[in-house]
């Protein structure tokens, strides 16, 4: 029985073509007999291909640089030098993330663990509360009463956690006698048991008229703030925020970043407390926002490992 077994495996191999290798076998130019060149099988010919060696059949190019997301040393940063050689100039060796993105540019060992840039139409994220649609090329939570709106990554388990994400303002609540009435949005870190912290920019009503706009860490136990909020500059519709954080578990470290045209800032808090992993969500108060991509970065890999840099 068994040469027929070999034999047969030997025709699934033959049978087993994807669609791709079979338009290859095929794809000869009729007048130069030479084969069509698509190293990566993906349909694009290489000199067409913005990843020719890596199959990337949408063609996505998250930043414009050419370059396309999938062979993008930083899918969301235009880069088209694609430089990585800030670890090599301080003694170490380039991790593979461009300086232009990279959490720690002079520290080996980063990686990129997720990135979306909300082209696909399709998610596998593990959970949404608030109206998420993918709206051309962004994901937009477009209800605006929504309070505490959010949108959580699977559980990614890193010790040491930066994320980079970018949304614009679309719509603000206008703010009325309400329990409540917080406008704000940003990045939420999630731990196993349901606690966290948001990175957000956000403003409330000031007593006696006004706003107060702060760039704030807010510890979602018990909903209370950690005690730092930073007052920067107001929160207007068609404005583009980029939020960045770094949560390092293993030093119960937290850095937020948010930076946008006309106003920018960071604090960062410390809490003892912080559990060893956790998921990454977008998340919105009383705005409509639309966002462009999400970018995680991880220094360690599941249980961490790594040196934590200090
Ligand atoms: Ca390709
Ligand atoms: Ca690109
Ligand atoms: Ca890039
Ligand atoms: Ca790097």
């Amino acid at each position: 029985m068994l040469p027929a077994v070999i034999a047969a495996a030997g025709c699934n191999v033959i049978l087993g073509l994807d669609e791709t290798q079979r338009r290859d076998a095929a794809g000869v130019d009729a007048e130069t007999d030479a084969p069509k060149q698509d190293r990566d099988r993906d349909g694009v010919a290489d000199e067409q291909d913005n990843c020719p060696d890596i199959a990337n059949d949408d063609q996505h190019d998250e930043d414009r640089d050419g370059r396309g997301d999938r062979c993008d040393n930083c899918p969301h940063k235009e880069n088209p030098d694609q430089a990585d050689v800030l670890e090599v100039n301080s003694g170490k060796t380039a991790d593979g993330v461009g300086d232009e993105c990279d959490p720690y540019p002079s520290l080996e060992s980063d990686r990129l663990v997720f990135f979306d840039g909300f082209n696909k139409g399709t998610t596998d994220w593990l959970e949404q509360r608030g109206i998420w649609a993918y709206e051309g090329d962004r994901l937009v939570q477009s209800d605006l009463d929504a309070r505490d709106a959010v949108y959580y990554v699977k559980d990614l388990r890193l010790a040491t956690v930066s994320t980079q994400a970018r949304f614009e303002v679309l719509d603000i609540d206008p703010v009325a006698g309400e329990a409540n009435p917080s406008r704000s949005a940003g990045v939420v870190f999630r731990f196993a048991n349901d606690n966290g912290y948001v990175c957000r920019y956000g403003f409330d009503p000031k007593s006696g008229g006004g706003e107060v706009h702060q760039l704030r860490l807010m510890r979602r136990v018990g909903a209370s703030d950690v005690p730092m909020p930073r007052p920067i500059g107001t929160l207007s519709k068609g404005m583009k925020i980029e939020v960045q954080t770094t949560f390092r578990v293993s030093k119960g470290f937290l850095i937020c970043v948010v930076e946008s045209t006309g106003l920018d800032g960071a604090i960062q808090g410390q809490d003892p407390a912080l559990l060893p992993y956790g998921s990454v969500g977008l998340y919105v108060h009383g705005i409509v926002a639309a966002f462009d991509y999400l970018a995680v970065y991880d220094r360690g890999g599941p249980g961490g490992g790594q040196t934590d840099p200090d």
